[in-house]
């Protein structure tokens, strides 16, 4: 199945293999610890798994492709054997060179959170191996993305941002079908920006692109729930997850595989309802 075009909503499952990340930093530093997380999360339901060499967390300093690949590489290639074949492998990086030597590794979809940007050889690397890629949309860079961001619509911003994006990738020959647009939860968004984006994903996938949602256990939830640990945010991303299967969206990024596969489930069985009656 081509994860930009689903025929029905993915779970994709987290792998930082940094040591600043948000959430999680630090914890699968160890090669080993990695790949059993990997397998963990396949077991628990993730259909793709994210793996990821540079923390993109506000603030976060950049990690040179050498390190990246340091990072990744061994962890792609022990889990690309050892996971089912149903499970894909995207690389979480905006540079080219990451991204071409993790897709030889098995890798096969590319998350770039700077939607092209960073990189100029992006679009043509995933256009000449044929995989999908997601457009993050970013106000900024993780250095300074949370100084007092302002939109005069944050919706209709998002949404023109990620179109013209999705339309360099087309003209750098990229096929609409993969094509993967994402609202970018958390990147140069204060609370409001961030609720009102989970609001209106429809406009997003009324698009007709393929549409991601990156909201786990992001800050912005813990304040709405009194939560300081972010680690106890598995409740408030799940009711992101229902939120946007019900809208449309079709992959959802998240660090708690199970709780949100469940959450997954019920909202699709909901949504695939017939409007037969009671029966
Ligand atoms: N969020 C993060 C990283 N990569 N990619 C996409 N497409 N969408 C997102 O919302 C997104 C992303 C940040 O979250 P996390 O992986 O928890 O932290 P860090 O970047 O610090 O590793």
């Amino acid at each position: 199945m081509n994860p930009a075009v689903p025929d029905r909503p993915l779970i994709m499952g987290i792998l930082n293999l940094t040591p600043d990340s948000f959430s999680d930093g630090g914890r699968f530093s160890d090669h080993g610890e990695a790949a059993a997380h990997a397998l963990r999360m396949a077991a628990e339901g993730a259909d793709i798994i994210d793996v990821g060499g540079e923390s993109t967390r506000p603030g976060a300093a950049r990690v040179p492709a050498g390190e990246q690949l340091k990072r990744v590489l061994p962890v792609i290639e022990t889990i690309r054997a050892a996971l089912p074949a149903r499970v894909g492998i995207s690389i979480d990086t905006t540079s080219a060179e990451v991204a071409g030597r993790a897709l030889q590794a098995g890798a096969s979809l590319i998350n770039d959170v700077s939607a092209g940007r960073d990189d100029p050889g992006m679009f043509a690397l995933a256009r000449d191996r044929k995989v999908p890629i997601v457009l993050m949309h970013m106000r900024g860079v993780p250095a300074n993305m949370q100084d007092a961001p302002r939109y005069a619509d944050v919706v209709g911003e998002v949404r023109e941002f990620l179109l013209a994006r999705a339309a360099a990738a087309i003209d750098a020959g990229m096929p609409k079908d993969d094509i993967i647009i994402d609202p970018g939860i958390g990147f140069g968004k204060n609370k409001e920006h961030n609720l009102r984006l989970l609001a209106a994903l429809d406009s997003l996938v009324a698009t007709g692109f393929t549409v991601l949602l990156g909201a786990s256990r992001k800050r912005f939830m813990g304040s709405v729930c009194s939560v300081e640990k972010f680690s106890d945010l598995a409740g408030a991303t799940c009711a992101t997850t229902a939120l946007g299967v019900l809208a449309g969206v079709r992959i959802f990024r998240v660090h708690d595989v199970r709780a949100n596969r469940q959450a997954l489930d019920v909202a699709w069985a909901i949504r695939n309802l017939g409007n037969s009656g009671s029966e």
